[in-house]
């Protein structure tokens, strides 16, 4: 990445200034040219960063590698996109909360707590937190679902994603019967996991459940990208933002935009807008070793226009 000698912008004109989207230059001070070393390039700055399914409270969520790409960064806005605690996990097993776990809560409420938005948007193994939807607890909003509105002006609504188990799974059904067994079974879902939840079972994975009877990933995860694209133009946005199925990827499907952020069990991927309004797909465990062993900042990852 070329090194910027001109002064750093004004924060209000940022946006119009970045001339590498995927990447916003760090300040250098007085704008001499300075060996770039790793922790000089830090940190890493965006307008938003998405993140979900860090399964915390889980034994393989990855908690370390979270916790240096957090303090790596900087943004406006901090979406959690869902499955950020594993309650379930939780209660099925002895409580298991190492440092590294609570390391990551307190860096979350840390930035909070200095300026960052901070929205939390519950999903399926943190489904408790739904309860407090509306509220704002130590500076962080829990939300449903959002619309964020980027530096370009395109709206992406912003949601977990679990509730399209169900219509994925019915798709073919749905197809025959039409919508209004769609929003049925959606709720039936709901419930069947209330039940279950009542009686301290896990919540039901469909998504493992077909991954394991199909053998068929890629027809799952198209799906699932179908499901919530649908989900996207009935709501009348540019695109969506969402999680839960553990595969990061972007898709522009005739101008609508599919965003997942993926996780922090496997990939350890995070979804980034850069003040110019551009949306990538940052992948930790490259990226880190891009700053390390050549001592650059990361090449641009994907991402859309
Ligand atoms: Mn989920």
């Amino acid at each position: 990445m070329p090194m910027t000698s001109s002064p750093e912008p004004e924060p209000q004109q940022r946006h119009e200034t970045v001339t590498n989207p995927g990447y916003d230059a760090p300040q250098m001070g007085n704008g001499d040219t300075i060996m770039p070393d790793v922790e000089m390039l830090r940190p890493l700055r965006y307008r938003s960063v998405f993140i979900s399914d860090t399964h915390l409270g889980f034994s393989g969520a990855q908690a370390e590698f979270l916790l240096d790409f957090l303090q790596s960064i900087e943004c406006d806005t901090l979406y959690l996109v869902g499955d950020i605690l594993d309650i379930w996990e939780m209660r099925r097993r002895r409580f298991n909360w190492p440092d590294s776990h609570n390391a990551v809560v307190q860096t979350i409420l840390e930035r909070a707590r200095q300026g960052t938005r901070v929205v939390y948007i519950p999903g399926n193994h943190d489904e408790m937190m739904r309860d407090y939807a509306g509220m704002s607890i130590e500076g962080i909003s829990i939300k449903l679902r959002d619309t964020h509105e980027c530096a370009d002006g395109r709206r992406l609504l912003v949601l977990h994603g679990d509730e399209f188990d169900t219509v994925v799974q019915y798709s073919r059904l749905v197809a025959v019967l039409g919508s209004r067994m769609y929003a049925w079974l959606i709720r039936a879902n709901h419930w069947v996991n209330r039940v279950r939840q009542a009686l301290n079972r896990p919540y039901w994975s469909l998504a493992a459940h077909l991954k394991q009877r199909t053998k068929n990933v890629m027809r799952y995860i198209a799906s699932y990208e179908e499901a919530l694209l649908h989900e996207a133009r009935e709501a009348g946005v540019d695109g969506l933002v969402c999680g839960h199925i553990h595969h990061a990827e972007i898709l522009d499907q005739q101008g609508v935009l599919y965003c997942n952020d993926g996780d922090w069990v496997e990939s350890c991927t995070a979804l980034v807008e850069s003040h110019a309004g551009e949306l990538s797909l940052l992948r930790w465990s490259e990226v880190r070793e891009t700053l390390k062993s050549t001592g650059q900042a990361p090449a641009r990852q994907q991402h859309v226009a």
